[in-house]
């Protein structure tokens, strides 16, 4: 069989470029804005991974003191972050731009959560609210066993 390499090559650039350009505008919006970056990954049935990007001490500069990391059923926003659940065990922030991960257990299964952080300087001096992040965790609830199996005769 004859393969038409040029056809093949030509869409691999092709989906070279695309992903580069991908990453290129990831990293540029992370450049602009990365208190906008967070991001939520179902880690389990009762647990979820949160990332983002530190934010510093004074906006995009120097190391933050604390964050406020919360999650709810309901979605999240600045009028009633307050209200929402806080995780303890917050992570300390790293030095502006670097990357952070928090994993938020003791979860329900099959249940979206939203999930949002404030960070403070050492004053403290609070940030407003990050982007929302939202997902849900895995389904924990296996299909019945089969109890009719039987042998056609
Ligand atoms: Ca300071
Ligand atoms: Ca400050």
């Amino acid at each position: 069989m004859k393969i038409d390499y040029s056809l093949h090559n030509s869409l691999l650039a092709g989906a070279a470029l695309l992903l580069f350009a991908t990453i290129m505008s990831s990293a540029a919006a992370g450049q602009a804005n990365p208190s906008k970056e967070l991001k939520a990954t179902a880690a389990s049935a009762t647990s979820i991974t949160i990332t983002w990007t530190s934010p510093g001490d004074d906006s995009l500069t120097g190391t933050a003191s604390q964050y406020d990391i919360r999650y709810s059923t309901a979605l999240i926003t600045a009028a009633n972050f307050a209200t929402a659940t806080q995780v303890s065990g917050e992570p300390t922030p790293k030095i502006a731009g670097s990357s952070e991960s928090f994993t938020v257990t003791g979860l329900t299964p099959n249940t979206l959560y939203y999930f949002a952080i404030k960070t403070a300087d050492e004053v403290p001096n609070w940030s407003g609210l990050s982007n929302v992040a939202s997902i849900s965790t895995l389904d924990s609830v296996p299909p019945a066993a089969i109890k009719n199996l039987a042998v056609q005769q």
